[in-house]
């Protein structure tokens, strides 16, 4: 979790408000749902980025994944990859395309397009801040998905909010231990 002190560098060098406008708002239809979620990185952003680019290779932070496959490009946008889904979870696979990757802003956003989950039409930003004077990174993740059938709102978002708060810490420690 990034603590107030990250995230009110975040808002002294570029304004955390600013950011959230900038790349995480989409506006949200009648049945879609989303949210924000930051989380603090004892790691320059560098590193944290060269994890979070790889649009081939999710599975080296997001621990629900076992694999991934690249079905169309090269790793670049418009890229489609197919990752497998750890078993114990209710789905199995997911396909997902790569919609912007800016290398310079540091911002990655992907849509799935497909898969044996109920996550339809989810899409994800990404956003990497760099704080500490360059040695620690503040990650902005946001989404927007479909709220399934026979579930609220509020449940979508309390499910994808707990995989993303993996996600999240897991890349702060893979980060940290390739930093340390
Ligand atoms: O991969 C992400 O960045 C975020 C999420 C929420 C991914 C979720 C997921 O891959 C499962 C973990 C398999 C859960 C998808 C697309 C659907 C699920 O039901």
């Amino acid at each position: 979790v990034a603590t107030k002190t990250h995230l009110s560098q975040v808002a002294e060098s570029q304004g955390t408000q600013d950011v959230i406008r900038r790349y995480h708002s989409r506006l949200k239809g009648a049945g879609q749902c989303g949210s924000v979620n930051m989380q603090y990185v004892m790691a320059p952003l560098p590193v944290v980025w060269s994890l979070v680019r790889r649009f081939d290779r999710p599975q080296d932070y997001k621990q629900f994944l076992s694999s991934c496959e690249l079905r169309a490009g090269d790793g670049g946008v418009g890229s489609v990859r197919e990752v497998t889904v750890v078993s114990g979870l209710p789905a199995a696979a997911s396909t997902e395309r790569l919609d912007a990757l800016d290398e310079e802003e540091h911002v990655i956003r992907f849509s799935v397009v497909g898969g044996d989950h109920r996550l339809r039409n989810y899409q994800s930003t990404t956003t990497l801040h760099a704080v500490d004077g360059g040695a620690g990174t503040v990650v902005v993740e946001s989404y927007v998905v479909e709220v399934p059938p026979g579930n609220s709102a509020e449940e979508t978002c309390v499910f994808v909010n707990t995989i993303i708060r993996c996600n999240l810490t897991s890349l702060a420690s893979v980060s940290e231990e390739m930093a340390a």
